[in-house]
């Protein structure tokens, strides 16, 4: 299956996941530091601290990118080395340390897709109240001038947020990412100012990037499918559809949130933190939307496991595992929801292009004593979902590009360094790199611009 011209082939990562060196070059705590650092919120008391050391060895990683032949290289800036109370002018050692990084990719023929947050909230702001507030919105347009003024002249692909949906719901409901809040009312705001964050964010980044900047954001898009036949199935579905992926879909193209989330949500919120204007800024037009696919969500009638869920006003849904494989993750492997999602997006959200920008799959790696690791499992599932990409495209999908989740294993937020996501494995204490079969073989696929399926 050979892939258009100019099929854009990448990896990617995310700043705290790899950089470690906290406290490097003027860089303030970010909610990950606190939330790593709080006994209990992380598996084995691990956090970020040195991660893959990546700040440290960025010049070998990109060195290694080039070996991999990579085209493209997927990466995160750390908002607290930008502006480390998260406010204020810009803290130039850590501009530039990205400036270094991008002309090391620029020197290695690798272009390089900028996230502007991918999770790591300056605490000074969630000690302000963080997504909760406002004000959180107009100080990530701040920080992201002040990146966009710096590197614009040599990164053309932007992303303002990388999966929202997590920050808001995970951070805020279910309370197992930073900032650790269980508070149902108050990530239905946070996902507000998010969005209103990646609204004044794309303003202001189009004020100072060139023309030909392409800007985006990344979503992580649900195949919601119903565990059962039954109309409360099909029910449930459309309750959790509008959650995951409409509450953010409708705003960001239509300019408006789905009447039946404001209806399923009414108990919980008035929705009075949105004002007027709001909308008009979050569907400013962008250039692509990034999507993170990993695994499709069953859902059934009644009721939710015990606790905080990520899920406000759905104690009447349960989710359903689906059968078949699964990752170390415990989740499906199933391509046809990647299908399902981005025929989706082209059917009713187009003409907006699309990219993949996260797909990949955690596997119990190990090194094996030839020094390699064998991960027959890892190709698969990244063989087959490319298969579907390429069948969306045949489709007449504009889909433009796709990244693998993750150049390297690294710190997997709440499961610490427990799951590797990784086509390169990294023994953590020596942050001795060692290519898994899955990194030769895509290597190859990029080499030869297609997959071969037997
Ligand atoms: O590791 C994460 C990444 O930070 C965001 N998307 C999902 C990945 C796997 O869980």
């Amino acid at each position: 299956m050979e892939f258009p011209e100019g099929f854009v082939w990448g990896a990617a990562t995310a700043a705290y996941q790899i950089e470690g060196s906290p406290g490097a070059d003027g860089r303030g705590p970010s909610i990950w530091d606190t939330f790593s650092h709080t006994p209990g919120r992380v598996a084995d008391g691990d956090t970020g601290d040195e991660a893959t050391d990546h700040y440290r060895r960025y010049r070998d990683d990109v060195a290694m990118m080039a070996s991999l032949g990579l085209p493209a290289y997927r990466f995160s800036v750390s908002w607290p080395r930008i502006q480390p109370g998260g406010k204020g002018p810009a803290n130039v050692a850590g501009l530039d340390h990205y400036d270094r990084l991008v002309d090391e990719l620029a020197a290695h023929g690798i272009t390089p897709m900028l996230t502007l947050y991918h999770w790591d909230l300056p605490q000074e702001l969630e000690d302000s109240g963080g997504w909760g507030e406002r004000d959180t919105a107009a100080r990530f347009a701040e920080y992201a001038a002040l990146v966009g003024e710096r590197l614009g002249d040599r990164v053309p692909l932007w992303t303002t947020l990388n999966e929202p949906w997590c920050a808001a719901f995970l951070g805020y409901a279910a309370g197992v990412h930073a900032p650790g809040r269980t508070d149902p009312a108050l990530s239905l705001r946070a996902a507000h100012h998010l969005l209103l964050a990646h609204g004044l964010g794309v303003d202001a980044l189009r004020e100072v990037l060139p023309a030909s900047a392409q800007v985006s954001i990344t979503l992580n898009l649900s195949a919601v499918m119903p565990g059962a036949t039954s109309p409360e199935a099909t029910a449930a579905v459309r309750r959790i559809d509008g959650l995951a992926n409409r509450l953010f879909l409708d705003p960001l193209f239509r300019g408006h949130y789905p009447a039946d989330v404001l209806r399923a949500t009414e108990a919980l919120t008035d929705w009075s933190f949105v004002s007027e204007d709001d909308l008009a800024v979050i569907s400013t037009p962008i250039d692509l939307l990034g999507i993170n696919y990993y695994t499709p969500t069953l859902v059934d009638a009644g009721p939710a496991e015990p606790g905080p869920t990520a899920w406000p006003g759905c104690s009447d849904i349960r989710f359903v595992q689906p059968p078949g494989p699964k990752t170390a993750m415990g989740w499906a492997i199933d391509a046809q929801g990647l299908r399902a999602v981005v025929h989706r997006v082209h059917e009713e959200y187009s003409p907006i292009p699309q990219m993949i920008t996260e797909n990949g799959a955690a596997f119990d790696d190990e090194l094996g004593a030839d020094g390699g690791v064998r991960d027959p499992e890892r190709i698969s599932y990244l063989r087959d979902h490319l298969a579907v990409v390429h069948e969306a495209i045949e489709a007449g999908v504009d889909l433009r590009g796709y990244f693998v989740w993750s150049l390297l294993d690294n710190f997997e937020w709440s499961y610490g360094y427990s799951k590797r996501f990784g086509i390169v494995h990294v023994d953590y204490p020596t942050q001795h790199r060692a290519w898994k079969d899955s990194a030769y073989w895509y290597r190859q696929v990029i080499s030869t611009n297609g997959i071969h399926i037997e």
